[in-house]
């Protein structure tokens, strides 16, 4: 570690690698982007100049070994997440993966275990959302006690135009796994059963999303519905809404102000992710940066991680059989009690 800021090497440098280079590099405290990869070298380099990286890196495993990078930020490719985030276990550097943290359930358990071996938490998963203000005060209604115990999750998630080329599968798992996360962690309860219902984007192909149901069951009795949009026309939400025994805390539509005009009455919505959780990718990379130089683990683990693929490939498999899959208890490690 530099004397007073932690070396990042971003592993990615598409969409989202992006925003993570730019905010560490102008909005993040005792944070410097030490080094950029990605396969494509000249978006590698454009990215590594506009945040003051001074290497640049074809090879992901090649800057995970530079001793000059004190933690990694993995913003490559879904299939790729697994085997970085493993490397960087191995060479004992904190890391922070993008979601999902594998493509499989199988895949994320590696990784957990590899942690749980090495006996202590180095990883982080990019589950923004928590860090979202609108998302937290929700949460803040529901620990309050104003609405009794939770009963009902249920979620929206409207996405802008992906195409007819999104698979169900995909849609699961890099994109509806956001949804499953916040099931978890705002029930404050594991998941014990999904079913999945969709609507083909293309005709044609049946295994093509444009909408899809999700159908939860929760291991303490209460139940969650999540709704995607794979083509919503007109822009990007994302809503929550916890029912509880005495009441209903959910999310407004959209912090933008209500503007009065000729036209009529109007609020802006954002075009996409990046707009809509802005703030929460801010604050997700400084409570990494401030968790490593304090020296303690913060943040979505392992355990998330694994455990959202787990219900995610128990939704792929109910897009396979048409029917709910019951998903057996899974006992905690000790090291995310
Ligand atoms: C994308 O990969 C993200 O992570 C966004 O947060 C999500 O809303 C979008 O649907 C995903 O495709």
């Amino acid at each position: 570690m530099g004397e007073d800021s932690v070396g990042v090497g971003i592993i990615g440098a598409g969409a989202i690698g992006r925003v993570h280079a730019e905010n560490l590099a102008k909005r993040t405290i005792g944070a410097r982007v030490a080094a950029v990869m990605d396969v494509d070298t000249e978006r590698a380099e454009a990215v590594a100049a506009a945040s003051g990286a001074g290497r640049v890196y074809a090879d992901a495993m090649a800057l995970i070994g530079d001793p000059e990078i004190d933690a990694v930020l993995i913003a490559s490719p879904d299939a790729t997440h697994a085997e970085f985030t493993l490397a960087c276990i191995g060479a004992g550097k904190p890391v922070l993966c993008e979601k999902p943290l594998a493509t499989t359930a199988a895949d994320a358990e590696r990784v957990l275990r590899a942690e749980v071996a090495a006996g202590r938490r180095l990883l982080q998963v990019g589950f923004m959302r928590e860090y979202d203000p609108a998302h937290k005060d929700v949460l803040a209604v529901l620990d309050s006690g104003a609405i009794g115990k939770a009963l009902r999750f249920r979620g929206a998630h409207i996405n802008p135009r992906y195409g007819d080329d999104l698979t169900v599968e995909d849609a699961i798992v890099n994109s509806i796994i956001h949804d499953i996360h916040s099931a978890r962690f705002m029930m404050g309860a594991e998941i014990s059963g999904a079913h999945v219902s969709w609507v083909a984007a293309n005709p044609r192909d049946p295994q093509s999303c444009r909408l899809a149901d999700v159908h939860l069951k929760f291991e303490n009795g209460a139940i969650g519905a999540l709704e995607y949009n794979g083509d919503s026309g007109y822009g990007y939400e994302v809503l929550v809404e916890i029912t509880g025994e005495t009441g209903v805390a959910c999310t407004l539509p959209n912090s933008s102000p209500s503007v009065r005009n000729a036209a009529g009455a109007s609020q802006a919505i954002t075009p996409s992710w990046p707009q809509r959780f802005q703030r929460a990718y801010v604050d997700e990379v400084q409570d990494w940066i401030r968790s490593i130089m304090a020296n303690e683990a913060t943040g979505p683990s392992a355990w998330d991680g694994y455990m959202s693929l787990v219900v995610a490939d128990a939704c792929v498999r109910s897009t396979e059989t048409g029917l709910p899959v019951e998903i057996p208890r899974i006992e905690r490690p000790a090291l995310y009690a």
